[in-house]
């Protein structure tokens, strides 16, 4: 090739790479690719015209373009990856600064209801105890009768009740405790039986700081040949030793439930104030009966506590009415 020739090709490329460095935007670059690497482009030209040199400089003069070609090629392939790479961490053009730290979205957490309660079972899977779950609408006959507790029966009273259907012979109603899967559980099954059971609970009452309309109870149940008051009670210290640590006093006093005998009640001291957590007592012989269990041969140990009241004297929460208010100020504190 004669000198002018690659004196011409040395310039071409470095006005080629001047105008490539000089183009910022993907516009401006696919305007320098047509320019110079495009069909009608500058390359192509010269490289057409090279038919017109005398025969012994075509193929160098063929050669060396190509050459160039490449290498401007190359230039624009980095120079185009370098320009999207910026390009990710400028503004789009839509305005979206897509470099800003994202905003955190705002995750859930568990309910302190629910936590309380998955702890208090992990407690008693520990123990032995298997977790079962049952209706929420409940029959009349698994709520109060099975239960001992006939229609007209006072005991009734003691837990206000929210109806579905009262007029049907099979009556339904929201469960008012979970003591019904005591029932529901022997139905299916031969001792030995050691069940707890979560769920909601309803009742149509007042509510005041420890006393809600909607709240969670957990039952629990062991029934088998010898099950004795002391493994209740050797039962309840291990799980306040779990839940309330070994230094908070408990205490068990005598109470009525028609579906025990004998009944305890369960409380916790707060401050010096008794809080109650909890019913419990023996299975009364009628319930065991009433499922055909040899009420000789088979007894058994019942309790139903209250998560929420539990998590109160766990976290020193003043009301109980908190838990289901929805107040975020409340819930994100767990
Ligand atoms: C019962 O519901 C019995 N089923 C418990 C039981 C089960 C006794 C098995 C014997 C054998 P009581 O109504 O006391 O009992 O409720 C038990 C616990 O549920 C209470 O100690 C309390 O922790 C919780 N609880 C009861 N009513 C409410 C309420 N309105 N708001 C919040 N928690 C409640």
């Amino acid at each position: 090739m004669s000198e002018s020739a690659s004196a011409s090709t040395q310039e071409l490329e470095r006005a080629a790479l001047d105008s490539l460095a000089a183009a910022e935007s993907e516009s401006e670059l696919e305007e320098w690719r047509i320019e110079y690497l495009g069909r009608r482009g500058v390359l192509s030209s010269r490289l057409r015209s090279v038919g017109a040199l005398p025969v012994e400089e075509r193929r160098e003069a063929g050669a060396s373009l190509n050459r160039l070609k490449n290498r401007l090629s190359n230039a624009f392939d980095e120079a185009a990856e370098r320009a999207s790479g910026s390009a990710d961490r400028r503004s789009t053009d839509d305005g979206i600064d897509i470099t800003l730290p994202g905003r955190r979205p705002n995750l859930g957490g568990l309910h302190p209801s629910e936590m309380m309660m998955r702890e208090i079972l992990e407690v008693f899977n520990d123990m032995g105890f298997q977790t079962v779950e049952g209706p929420i609408v409940e029959l009349e006959k698994y709520n109060f009768d099975m239960l001992n507790v006939p229609p007209d029966h006072p005991a009734r009273d003691l837990q206000d009740t929210l109806w579905i259907d009262r007029e049907s012979k099979d009556r339904v109603l929201l469960r008012t405790q979970t003591s019904p899967m005591q029932v529901r559980t022997m139905e299916k099954q031969r001792p030995p039986v050691r069940i707890v059971s979560p769920g909601l609970c309803f009742r149509h009452e007042a509510t005041d700081a420890t006393h809600e309309w909607q709240f969670h109870q957990i039952e629990g149940l062991a029934v088998d040949e010898g099950v004795t008051m002391s493994d209740l009670k050797g039962t309840l210290y291990e799980f306040a030793r779990r839940i309330f640590g070994t230094q908070r006093k408990i205490r068990f006093r005598c109470d009525y439930f028609p579906f025990v005998e004998p009944g305890v009640d369960v409380s916790v001291d707060w401050d010096g104030r008794w809080v109650e957590i909890m019913g419990a007592g023996m299975v009364h012989p009628k319930v065991l009966e009433g499922v055909g269990y040899d009420s000789s041969k088979y007894t058994g140990f019942a309790f139903g506590m209250g998560p929420e009241r539990i998590a109160m004297l766990r976290y020193n929460i003043e009301d109980i009415r908190h838990f289901f208010s929805n107040d975020l100020r409340f819930l994100s504190q767990f």
